[in-house]
């Protein structure tokens, strides 16, 4: 084992001289012309990555806290069965990295088992979230240098050098966060971990799996209304930030999956024929309108292999779940010659 654990003080957690933060946050301005953009097409939508401010991480977290949605307790269970195999394939000395880390939750887990870490470089658009975790780990962990980001992670910035000299550098991406890129940004995603972690580097990635619809309906249509909250916190978010008008109690959140292209599609329907004002823009919505806010992918194991493989990885093993509805997989960036 690596490194022991200190107890995590809850507030005034030092910030440890191994902690170094970097921040490229997009601003007001790209928000607001994502935003525009997204709703002057015929089929209005809006970047997913936008649901998650402060509030919207919370609504998440309490998403991952359902019984009907899955993914955090299937990951977690197939994590805790093979952590072992996990980090002995992941080897000793890596410098860590893991995108859309939220509250930093899981990778704890892995960090424990993982033989004498270099670095971790947490990276995640949420600043408020990130201050607060990065400070936290850096308490329990003291020897590991923790090097966190605030970025879009879909844009392209430089990422911190560690101080230290690692073995290989590994990404972690659990949560099947990859579900929520098209299939070709998927792609092209993987393809930028393969550079950042350069040739022999490793990539251990949550993979959700296709399975049967009424489970997937259930997930994401969860019956105490939370993803409807999460969903409808973007009009929130947009009124606060950007001071439109909507008035999020005239859409409703709409969730179902689409078997040709094999994704759930999370909606806002708009409840009667409306406008909205935004920017000295006027957006007009028809009764029944939608706004597309989020696609989530689920993959078949080959389907997923024959995409990581079009981007420089090996799938070198995969866990999954006694029902097959998850996948933990370890893959290895194998440059082709
Ligand atoms: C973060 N991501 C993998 C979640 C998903 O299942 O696609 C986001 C989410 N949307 C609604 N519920 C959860």
């Amino acid at each position: 084992m690596g490194y022991s654990r200190r107890g995590v003080s809850e507030v005034g957690y030092p910030l440890g001289k191994r902690l170094r933060w970097h921040d490229f946050k997009p601003g007001r301005e790209r928000f607001l012309a994502d935003v525009l953009a997204g709703l002057g097409k015929w089929q209005k939508e809006l970047p997913c990555k936008y649901l998650y401010d402060e509030r919207g991480s919370r609504l998440y977290e309490r998403i991952c806290h359902l019984e009907e949605y899955y993914i955090p307790r299937t990951e977690a269970s197939i994590m805790d069965a093979h952590i072992g195999e996990m980090a002995g394939l992941i080897g000793r000395r890596v410098r860590l990295i893991e995108y859309g880390c939220g509250n930093c939750e899981k990778v704890r887990f892995l960090l424990d088992h993982l033989e004498e870490p270099v670095a971790y470089i947490p990276i995640d658009i949420s600043r408020e979230q990130l201050r607060s975790v990065a400070g936290r780990l850096s308490d329990v962990y003291p020897e590991l240098e923790i090097l966190p980001v605030c970025a879009d992670y879909t844009s392209r910035f430089a990422l911190p050098t560690a101080g230290r000299q690692s073995l290989r550098a590994v990404v972690y991406f659990p949560g099947s966060t990859i579900s929520n890129f098209t299939p070709a940004s998927a792609r092209q995603f993987l393809e930028h971990m393969a550079q950042v972690c350069g040739p022999g580097g490793g990539l251990l990635i949550g993979v959700d799996l296709k399975k049967d619809p009424a489970v997937l309906h259930r997930a994401y249509n969860d019956s105490q209304g939370v993803t409807a909250a999460f969903n409808l916190n973007l009009l929130e978010r947009i009124n606060r930030e950007l001071g439109a008008d909507f008035q999020p109690e005239q859409f409703e959140h709409y969730a179902f999956y689409n078997y040709p292209p094999g994704r759930v599609e999370m909606h806002l329907i708009s409840q009667r024929d409306q406008t909205v004002r935004l920017d000295n823009t006027t957006i007009t919505f028809a009764r029944g309108e939608t706004i597309w806010t989020e696609s989530s992918y689920k993959y078949s194991l080959d389907g997923f292999r024959e995409m990581a493989a079009a981007a420089g990885w090996r799938v070198v093993r995969v866990w999954t779940d006694d029902k097959h509805w998850f996948s933990v997989q370890y893959l290895v960036n194998v440059p082709s010659d």
